[in-house]
C-alpha cells in the first residue's frame, strides 16, 4: 500500500514537471529582405524562434557555397535588454566550409565594442541545399531574456578578392520586432 501511494506521488510530480517543461507559447517572427546584393550570401529572410530553452535564428540566402572564395559570413546582433541601448550579444559566423563561429558579448554594433566569448551552449549549422544558416543559442547563455530582437548583416567576397557591401536585414542597424518567449 505504501508503495502504491509513493508511486502515485511520483507520478503527480512527474506530471507537474512535464507541464512546466512543455513549450507554453513558443513565439516567432519572420522577416523578408529584398534581393539586393549581387552575391550568393544575399540575405533573403530571417526567422527568430524564441523557444522554451533556446533562441534559434535561421537566415536564408540566395546561393551559399562551400568554398572559402565565397567569403560569405554574417553577424546576428541580439538585443535582450530594452533598457540598455543596442545589442548585448553578437553571433558571428563564416558560411563556408572550414570557418568557425562564436557568440560574443557586445556593447554595440561596431566590432570594436565586441567583448568576450559567451560561455554556454550555442551552435551554428549551414545547409547548402536549403540555403539556410541556423544559429541556436541557449536562453541560459543569453541570460534568460524575457524577449529578444535581432539585427542581421551579411557580406561576401567577390572573385577579384574585394569584399561586397554589407547586406543588412532592412535598414542598417535596424532590429526586428521583439519576440517574447
Ligand atoms: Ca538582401
Ligand atoms: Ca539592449
Amino acid at each position: 500500500m505504501r508503495t502504491t501511494i509513493l508511486s502515485i506521488a511520483t507520478l503527480a510530480v512527474t506530471t507537474v514537471a512535464l507541464t512546466q517543461l512543455a513549450p507554453a507559447n513558443a513565439d516567432g517572427i519572420g522577416v523578408r529582405d529584398p534581393r539586393d546584393l549581387d552575391h550568393g550570401v544575399d540575405l533573403r529572410s530571417v526567422v527568430v524562434d524564441h523557444r522554451a530553452d533556446d533562441v534559434v535564428v535561421t537566415t536564408t540566402h540566395r546561393d551559399l557555397r562551400r568554398s572559402f572564395r565565397s567569403g560569405s559570413a554574417g553577424s546576428v546582433f541580439i538585443d535582450t535588454d530594452p533598457t540598455d541601448r543596442g545589442p548585448e550579444y553578437v553571433f558571428v559566423g563564416g558560411y563556408f566550409v572550414g570557418t568557425d563561429y562564436q557568440l560574443l558579448t557586445t556593447d554595440g554594433f561596431s566590432n570594436k565594442l565586441w567583448g568576450e566569448p559567451v560561455e554556454g551552449s550555442y551552435r551554428m549549422r549551414v545547409d547548402y541545399d536549403r540555403e539556410h544558416v541556423r544559429m541556436r543559442m541557449s536562453r541560459e547563455a543569453l541570460g534568460h531574456p524575457e524577449q529578444v530582437r535581432v539585427a542581421v548583416r551579411v557580406a561576401g567576397t567577390r572573385p577579384d578578392g574585394s569584399t561586397t557591401g554589407l547586406d543588412w536585414l532592412g535598414d542598417p542597424r535596424s532590429f526586428t520586432d521583439w519576440v517574447a518567449q
